[in-house]
């Protein structure tokens, strides 16, 4: 059995408390921590969990084998490093650490460290849909990819949410993804920006990102965090000898007043329920298998930070940003995407 601790019990610290609980085997919920210690209190007495009062003492339990980082972004570079102290596998909501650097002092520390701990939580590799996609990719059926149309839309944002976070909260799944799919990395950003919608306050909403990839491949990604219908996730690969999209993924058609109507999911806890049941168990049982995690690695963390950096620099400029990775260290090769 391996006994997580978690530390940020929001949303997503929740649903995936949820799913280590009453869905995934082999795992157990050990320790919470929250700053907000109401909700720790709430949601670890609701599993017996021991409820600790700082993200470090969650680290240092020794009834914690590995730990789950699903706090706010700008706390995870603070909680992964402790984690890698302790020498303890981490598995780190997206993004790995809100900039490249604090993402490239976490690949520093764990390549000093000698051996992955890291994991970080692109889900979308591990959703079944994706994964057919990448497959009917590789099998050579559409011939050389040319192009890949993308849509991230939310129905609506917190109020937090601000203008650049379409880019680093929002697209770097795109991000991620492309890398991943098309196995390269993406070699500049762009971004335009259409008129306005009305739903989405001070926001520019919506943005088209355009990537390059290093090989030439076009990727655009519609990002419309204001969409108002529901949580809508788009992906088309034009390749030279046809193409492949996700398909509908509702379960269900619902036939009534002449009408055949396909219930849109509504929000990410929904569309990727099965991929983030996926994500976590397939890491617990590696843990269990080799002690060392197979998924999105630090290095994907931070080549999606910087590649998201350059898409900032981009919105603000208007102008294309190249992307420039540091050098790839040696832990990392032949690794993950
Ligand atoms: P949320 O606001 O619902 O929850 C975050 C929790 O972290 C809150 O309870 C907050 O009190 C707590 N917190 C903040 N600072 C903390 C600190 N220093 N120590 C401990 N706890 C702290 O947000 P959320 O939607 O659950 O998002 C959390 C993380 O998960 C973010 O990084 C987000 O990008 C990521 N996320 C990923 C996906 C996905 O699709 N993979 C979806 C949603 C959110
Ligand atoms: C959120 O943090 C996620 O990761 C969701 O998957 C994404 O759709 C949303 O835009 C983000 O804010």
């Amino acid at each position: 059995m391996l006994n997580v601790g978690v530390i940020g019990t929001g949303m997503i610290g929740q649903d995936h408390i949820r799913r280590m609980t009453t869905v995934l085997s082999g795992v157990a919920v050990t320790a919470v921590s929250d700053v907000d210690s109401a909700v720790a209190a709430d949601v670890g007495g609701r599993i017996g969990a021991t409820v600790h009062a700082t993200g470090e003492d969650v680290v240092a339990d020794p009834n914690v084998d590995a730990v789950l980082v699903c706090s706010w972004g700008p706390t995870h570079e603070q909680y992964v490093l402790a984690a890698i102290a302790a020498g303890k596998p981490v598995f780190c909501e997206k993004p790995l650490a809100t900039t490249q650097d604090a993402c490239l002092r976490i690949v520093e520390a764990e390549v000093a460290y000698g051996s992955r701990l890291v994991q970080v939580g692109y889900m979308r590799r591990f959703d079944f849909a994706y994964r057919q996609l990448k497959l009917t990719l590789e099998s050579g059926e559409i011939g050389s990819p040319l192009m890949m149309h993308c849509a991230h839309r939310n129905a609506s944002v917190p109020p937090f949410y601000q203008k650049e976070m379409a880019i680093t909260d929002t697209a770097v799944h795109e991000i991620d993804m492309v890398r991943w799919m098309f196995g390269e990395e993406i070699a500049a950003a762009r971004v335009l920006v259409p008129r306005k919608s009305r739903n989405g306050g001070d926001l520019q909403d919506p943005l088209l990102l355009i990537l390059e990839m290093a090989s030439g491949v076009i990727v655009d990604v519609e990002l419309s965090v204001n969409i108002r219908y529901g949580y809508d996730i788009r992906g088309e690969i034009v390749g030279e000898d046809g193409t492949a999209a996700l398909g509908s993924l509702s379960p269900l058609e619902i036939r009534t007043a002449k009408q055949l109507v396909t219930p849109v999911p509504a929000d990410w806890r929904e569309r990727f329920l099965q991929a983030y049941d996926v994500e976590l168990q397939e890491w617990v049982h590696a843990l269990a298998l080799g002690g060392r995690p197979l998924g999105p690695t630090a290095w994907d963390g931070y080549a999606a930070a910087v590649v998201s950096d350059a898409g900032v620099a981009a919105l603000r400029t208007g102008e294309r940003v190249e992307v420039t990775l540091a050098e790839q260290p040696k832990l990392y090769l032949g690794v993950s995407a």
